[in-house]
């Protein structure tokens, strides 16, 4: 009887639902292991190839630590709050609690075809109240260690999506969701502290598990720079006397500071502007609001700036420097005010050159080279014209200047970071309500953490205000509370949280799902963390994880979890990209339009060649592989194993529908080899006994490594073997339970077959002799004189004078000593070669 997947599949989902299978238990005895997937924004789209290769990586190896006798915690939930339900609810005036909800159970209905083994007991969706009350709970904690706070803030804004949004939404100036130009402006924001943690941020990164590259664009998000922090005099003018602070990472260039330049938002502008430079200071600071620091700080950049008519004293050398302001100086980052060193610092060169300010030459290339003329010399080197500093390497002079300036009172050492405080507010409907009331008495208060959650009201409409404020700010019937301290008049907060709220946490709220009382037990933390193996996509290597990493240390901090990272093990899948087929004008054509010739492709209808590529999915590229198509084409197991075969688990692979058919053929083979097993006509022998061991041994480190498609590769070479070798029962339960993780409905049905009990995922896992996956076989290579005369093959284990002794009675050995020569000596390299010296 052949295997057919849409009869067997559906049949064996019904029945691990019926037995609770997949629910999770706890055995203090055994050892854990939390495989965690990236959750999903349950989109309108469904489920994606690229979703189930992570997935179906989890699963794998969480099925097979549970058949190793393993604890194991593999559950799935929603990231659902967000803005394509909203702006679809905008549109057509659909609660997104409805579309989320319809997307939800489509992506839970395609999960489950795949056959993913996840404790649905376990579920979590971030817009549920019952969730979201402890998302507002951890807020509050937040705001009661003073990380929370209001603040206002120049604020990229989208004049189209009418909201706020976070630098990284604002990449390259453009809103991300819409591409419209963004704005900046000055708006009430609630803040989250994470620069209090970005020292730790950076530290404990050296405790996890990480791709390095991902490891790598944390650092340099948090962007630790060591320097100095200088202190400037004011000479003239209304601020005359004041001090001007500067952060500099090149302290030793201090005496080639020949000017001071000062972001345009600084809060000494106003007095530091002489009476004649006040229009020109004004106007440039109104053109500097509206570009963005992208754009600001752009090393090609033409510069811009404006003279405030006033200087100040350079503290190395007493020199009256002239003040300027201009935008390439960022009011955010260190603080907000620089020295400028034309000589050694390209964007300062660029604006001396332009506004003729003078350039002076402090360092020199230390090999005694001339610096490139007409260009800034950037590097470390040796000092000149810095006085008793002349001579001494740049590492030196900053620590001089620093001890200098230090003694003095004018400076000191400083490090910087990059990483700003978090924007942790959205002018929108669909996200969490910030649990805070207004009152004028009492500033803000935390909601008690008694009412909550905070819920979302019904609105009429979903749109922002466009003032700024939420849709929230619309309904006077929520909007209008007591204060919880005075009881006076209150008004509840109408922003709502960003998107990232949901996932900082959601590993935590699967430990313990429905706790009412609490997020998670502290029992349930202390059995399940931390996060044994997190996997997903490499685009959330720097903001999901830096937010969720800070929250996990708060928490720790206020003792509620107990590991102070929460992910020990990172990887990423790589990309699942697609072919596409483009003909001479660009325009891309279907699979179905097109026909295979080896590895080119032309169009069917009129043989034109197409330029065959392959690309991240896209709908624009018709290259889009749906999950729901395969599994009714092929079955769920051949998606599975195709998912891991197609190439190595980290890197990006294309999706290539021919190779599909070799995964189908190989299950097949596996499903005639039970089904036409006649365990009376195999004997065991010894290469039955040590192929299994080796293919044990194999596929068990590969899944150590996450080296899927090895271990598949193994598989088809043991089934191979036993197709043309036989197979005893032993081979077959063996092969049974190494595929049932790729495989599992194949699995349990094989299993079942064979007369097993019980699920395939109840039994062990197959051990191995490290003994018998060795090859009993070994062939030395004989050597007469440095030169092979041929072979011996012996068992493993022969002892020396034997293999000694078959190799000297090779016949071309013995013909080597003709004519009267003798042997010299024989020297017998184990397992490898016999050497044997002829005179
Ligand atoms: C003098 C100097 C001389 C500098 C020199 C560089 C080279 P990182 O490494 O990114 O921390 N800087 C400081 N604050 C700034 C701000 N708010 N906006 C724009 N630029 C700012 O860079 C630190 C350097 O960037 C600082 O060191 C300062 O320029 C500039 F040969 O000071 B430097
Ligand atoms: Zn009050």
């Amino acid at each position: 009887m052949p295997f057919d997947p849409r009869e067997v599949e559906p049949r064996w989902q019904a029945r691990w639902r019926e037995a609770r299978l997949h629910r999770t238990t706890f055995d203090p005895k055994k050892p854990k292991f939390y495989a965690l997937d990236m959750f999903p924004y349950p989109s309108g789209a469904g489920l994606h190839v690229g979703h189930c290769e992570g997935y179906t990586a989890t699963d794998v190896l969480t099925r097979w630590k549970r058949m190793q006798g393993w604890n194991v915690l593999h559950p799935m939930g929603w990231d659902a709050f967000g803005l394509p339900a909203e702006n679809y609810a905008i549109k057509t005036g659909i609660h997104p609690r409805i579309t989320t909800e319809q997307a939800v159970s489509n992506f839970r209905r395609q999960i489950d075809s795949v056959g993913f083994a996840y404790d649905w007991e376990r579920e979590v969706n971030t817009t549920d109240p019952r969730y979201y009350k402890w998302t507002q709970w951890i807020f509050l904690q937040l705001f009661k260690q003073g990380l929370a706070y209001e603040a206002v803030m120049p604020i990229n804004w989208c004049p189209s999506c009418k909201t706020g949004l976070a630098n990284e939404e604002a990449a390259g100036g453009r809103c991300e969701r819409c591409g419209t130009q963004v704005e900046r402006k000055d708006l009430r924001q609630w803040m989250l502290r994470i620069t209090a943690y970005a020292d730790r941020l950076l530290e404990d990164l050296s405790e996890v598990d990480w791709p390095e590259s991902t490891l790598t664009m944390q650092r340099k998000w948090i962007g630790r720079s060591e320097g100095a922090e200088v202190s400037f005099r004011v000479a003239d003018g209304a601020a005359a006397g004041e001090e001007i602070r500067v952060f500099t990472t090149r302290p030793d260039t201090l005496s080639g500071a020949t000017y001071l330049v000062l972001a345009p938002e600084h809060a000494l502008v106003e007095r530091l502007t002489a009476p004649e430079q006040r229009g020109a200071v004004t106007d440039y600071q109104t053109a500097a609001r509206r570009k963005s620091d992208l754009e600001r700080t752009e090393l090609a950049k033409e510069k811009t700036g404006a003279f405030t008519g006033s200087h100040a004293v350079n503290p190395i050398n007493g020199e009256r420097i002239p003040i300027w302001i201009a935008d390439y100086v960022l009011a955010t980052y260190g603080t907000g005010a620089i020295m400028a060193v034309p000589a050694h610092d390209e964007r300062d060169y660029d604006f001396a050159v332009k506004f003729s300010l003078p350039i002076r030459e402090v360092v020199r290339p230390a090999d005694g080279t001339s610096p490139e003329p007409g260009k800034p010399f950037a590097d470390d080197g040796i000092a000149v014209s810095s006085g008793e500093l002349d001579g001494l390497p740049t590492a030196e002079v900053k620590q001089r200047v620093v001890a200098l300036l230090e003694t003095r009172g004018q400076g000191k050492r400083a490090v910087s970071y990059r990483l700003r405080d978090w924007i942790f507010s959205r002018q929108r409907y669909w996200g969490e309500p910030i649990p805070i009331i207004h009152c004028a008495k009492c500033g803000a208060v935390p909601v008690p953490e008694a009412q909550l959650p905070v819920t979302l009201p019904e609105v009429e409409r979903y749109e922002p205000s466009g003032t700024g404020e939420s849709p929230l700010a619309t309904i006077p019937e929520w909007l209008e509370v007591s204060c919880p301290t005075c009881g006076g008049p209150g008004r509840r907060e109408t922003n709502t949280m960003p998107q990232w709220a949901g996932s900082c946490w959601y590993y935590l709220r699967y430990l313990d799902p429905t706790n009412d009382t609490a997020p998670w037990s502290k029992e349930a933390e202390r059995q399940w963390m931390n996060v044994d193996l997190y996997v997903g996509g490499a685009e959330h290597a720097v903001l999901h994880l830096l937010y969720a990493r800070f929250w996990h240390k708060v928490l720790f901090d206020l003792g509620h979890v107990s590991t102070k990272e929460p992910f020990r093990k990172l990887r990423h899948q790589g990309m699942v990209l697609a072919y596409t087929y483009q003909d001479a004008a660009e325009h891309y054509h279907a699979l179905e339009e097109v026909e295979l010739r080896g590895e080119t492709a032309v169009l069917r209808a009129t043989g034109e060649p197409l330029k065959v590529q392959a690309e991240k999915m896209a709908k624009s590229k018709l290259n889009g592989v749906n999950p729901d198509a395969v599994v009714a084409e092929h079955g769920a197991d051949v998606l599975r194993l195709y998912e891991l075969f197609m190439g190595e688990f980290e890197l990006p692979k294309p999706w290539d529908p021919r190779a599909i058919e070799g995964c189908g053929r190989f299950l097949r083979r596996v499903w005639r080899l039970v089904e036409e097993h006649e365990p009376s006509r195999v004997p065991e022998t010894d290469v039955h006994l040590r192929l299994r061991h080796k293919t044990v041994q194999r596929v068990t480190a590969d899944l150590e490594r996450l080296q899927f498609n090895t271990a598949i590769a193994a598989l088809m070479t043991y089934t191979n073997e036993l197709t043309s070798k036989g197979a005893t029962r032993e081979d077959l339960v063996t092969l049974v339970k190494l595929v049932g993780p790729f495989a599992p409905h194949l699995g349990d049905e094989a299993w079942e077959r064979l007369g097993g009990k019980g699920f395939l995922l109840e039994q062990d896992w197959p051990t191995f002799d490290v003994a018998l996956t060795v090859d009993a076989q070994v062939t030395y290579a004989v050597q007469v004189n440095g030169k092979l005369r041929g072979n011996v093959e012996v068992e493993r284990g022969t002892p020396e004078a034997e293999v000694r002794e078959r190799a000297l009675a090779l016949p071309n050995v013995v013909r080597q000593l003709e004519g009267g020569k003798t042997v010299a000596r024989v020297i017998v390299v184990p397992d490898k070669v016999v050497n044997i010296v002829v005179r």
